[in-house]
């Protein structure tokens, strides 16, 4: 078993709703570390990567908010994820709002190995600075990892598009902006929207999304945005969105990712504890964290 090196991004800059630079702390607090210890796994916590300080916050781009903040964690979680894969481990990233994605996929590209990306978000993320409706950056990395967008975010890591848009699969999406719906078309990514998993189940569903994110790749990149999943079951997202993923539906990914054996990393975004109840988006996300390392009923 490879083993797992954990790295906290505690940034908010990505949108506007503070306390999201909050979980890491919560996710720790819900045990990661030991559950994860429990399955088998040598687990390192690194720390945090850098975040520059609220005193910083400073608007110069309406439709790139915190450009230079966003930018500067990046690049710092781009080194780390780089040189955990170039270690041989397993890296899991744990957020921050979504736009910390961009660092680690730019990582994972400097790494050196082809990769696939199986993005579980009620939303797109694939706005740029002209088509957002909120200039938040944690709705721009998908796009800006496949090198749409503003240079300042395309340009992290120094690799342009760090993943390439025939093994890109987005899972759960049920909130997309109109002028985000014409990028999405023209970009060729994946979407299995709700009702694709209404209509098909997760099952064929996740197992479609696996084949081609692995397809001719050394391995799938999960960013698990816990947005995905219905409000009920994690509430204290920052962007909640009505109709999403049971809490079994969650599982049932997680457990096929898993049995793939095709995971390379994993990030896990947008918990905000402060809008959550008694640390139940925290907890959800370690226990999907368990299921993707392979936890077992039987
Ligand atoms: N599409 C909206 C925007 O771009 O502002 C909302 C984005 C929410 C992004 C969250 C992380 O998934
Ligand atoms: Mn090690
Ligand atoms: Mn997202
Ligand atoms: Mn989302």
């Amino acid at each position: 078993m490879r083993d797992i090196h954990i790295i906290g991004v505690p940034s908010d800059y990505g949108q506007n709703r503070r306390g999201v630079d909050m979980g890491p702390s919560a996710i720790r607090y819900a045990g990661l570390k030991e559950k994860l210890e429990r399955l088998g796994y040598d687990v390192s916590d690194l720390g945090d990567v850098p975040v520059p300080t609220p005193e910083t916050r400073r608007i110069e781009h309406q439709k790139l908010k915190y450009l230079r903040e966003v930018v500067s964690v990046c690049e710092a979680l781009c080194e780390k994820v780089e040189g955990v894969l170039k270690g041989g481990h397993t890296p899991v990233i744990l957020g921050g709002d979504h736009s910390i994605a961009l660092g680690s996929l730019a990582g994972i590209a400097r790494a050196g190995q082809p990769f696939g990306v199986i993005w579980f978000d009620a939303h797109g993320d694939m706005n740029t600075d002209e088509t957002t409706p909120s200039g938040n950056i944690h709705g721009m990395p998908l796009a800006a990892s496949l090198g749409l967008g503003h240079e300042a975010l395309t340009g992290i890591g120094g690799i342009r598009p760090k993943v390439k848009a025939e093994n890109v699969v987005l899972v759960g999406a049920r909130s997309i902006d109109p002028e985000e719906r014409e990028l999405i078309r023209q970009s060729g990514i994946h979407v299995f929207t709700m009702q694709d998993v209404d209509r098909r189940g997760m099952d064929a569903v996740m197992q479609e999304a696996i084949r081609i994110a692995a397809n001719g790749t050394r391995g799938i990149h999960l960013s698990l945005d816990l947005d995905a999943l219905d409000p009920m079951f994690a509430p204290g997202v920052g962007t909640p969105v009505n109709g999403g993923f049971t809490y079994r539906e969650g599982h049932l990914a997680m457990e096929l990712l898993a049995a793939s054996g095709k995971l390379i990393s994993v990030d896990v975004v947008e918990v905000n504890p402060i809008l959550d109840h008694r640390n139940q988006t925290g907890r959800m996300a370690v226990e999907l964290l368990e299921s993707l390392f392979g936890k077992r009923v039987i």
